[in-house]
């Protein structure tokens, strides 16, 4: 078997800091190059500081470690992304080109491209919302994601790469701190309840997202990377479903701990996202194509994120 050289972009973010440990224990320190324009103060292994925006930069690196596989994490968030509608088109599908193009020169095996919830927008059934349905996201984050899926699926097609691909929920860890997400309040609820303060919630109580421990999303992208590829028969993009819940609900399981916490809510522009998405998505072609099944459930998470939050602020 060949040796894995492994690429990831974007892994000082909130995926990419967990995904980069869970592939160095996988495949060994040396064998894992994680980059981003900034690495983490604690970092342990290779790191490159990388901007994919950069083609050359990007082809210099790849061929610098004889990359086999990249994950390509590096992108701008939904909220955020708002705020620089064209920059955030441009800084996506810039740094998705680069990589399919740098990787295709160079022979790359694999890649991994995250998608997310946001390529559905408010022309769908939001309850279950099936793989198939009408793309029409209303942020420009979810537009370039949509978009990126077509190109990976156009590139495994034309060029016979294996590309693939999960459209992540919301991701709660307490390993890194999300940024620019929509879906970052139910990172940020566990932090104000540890710290004992109370929680201005951006989203109505209400709104319902569907969400994801941060373990079983790397458990997914780590099962989907390893099956066979002959099982995986979506080339744009799977459903991925951890559960769903509102931000009431998530306010009270952490209530069963701190039965003192208190919210606030002060829904801004991220409410209006988050409505036009999902509550809750149909992933029954990522269970029967290669055996997803989440493990977490909303009281499970709350334990675990309460638990391990704890040890920083002590
Ligand atoms: C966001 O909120 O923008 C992301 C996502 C759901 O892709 N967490």
């Amino acid at each position: 078997m060949k040796t894995e050289r492994i690429l990831i972009t974007g892994a000082s973010g909130q995926l990419g800091t967990v995904l980069t440990k869970a592939l160095q224990e996988k495949y060994g320190f040396d064998h894992v190059i994680a980059s981003d324009l900034r690495k983490s103060p604690n970092f342990e292994g290779c790191f490159e500081v990388l901007d994919v925006t950069d083609f050359d930069a990007l082809q210099g690196c790849v061929s610098k470690y004889g990359i086999t596989q990249v994950y390509h994490l590096a992108a701008i968030l939904s909220a955020k992304g708002e705020q620089f509608p064209l920059k955030t088109w441009d800084i996506n599908m810039s740094t998705l080109f680069n990589v399919l193009e740098v990787s295709r020169l160079h022979g790359v095996n694999k890649i991994f491209y995250p998608s997310s919830i946001a390529v559905f927008g408010d022309e769908i059934e939001c309850v279950n919302t099936p793989q198939a349905s009408n793309l029409t996201p209303l942020t420009v984050y979810g537009m370039s994601k949509a978009a990126g899926e077509n190109w990976v699926n156009y590139y495994h097609k034309k060029y016979g790469m294996d590309i693939r691909s999960l459209r992540y929920p919301g991701v709660i860890g307490y390993q890194s701190l999300p940024g620019g997400g929509t879906t970052d309040y139910a990172v940020d609820i566990y932090h104000k309840a540890v710290k004992e303060e109370c929680f201005d919630c951006f989203l109505e109580a209400t709104t319902m997202l569907p969400m994801i421990f941060m373990d079983d999303a790397i458990r997914a992208t780590i099962e989907l990377m390893d099956a066979p590829a002959e099982d995986i028969k979506i080339r744009t993009s799977y459903n991925l479903a951890g559960m769903s819940f509102t931000a009431e609900q998530v306010y009270y399981s952490i209530k069963e701990i701190y039965p003192n916490f208190e919210i606030n809510y002060k829904p801004d522009f991220r409410q209006d996202i988050a409505k036009s998405w999902p509550d809750s998505v149909d992933d029954s072609a990522a269970r029967k194509d290669w055996g997803w099944k989440p493990k977490y459930d909303l009281s499970l998470i709350t334990k675990e994120m309460i638990k391990n939050i704890k040890t920083y602020y002590q």
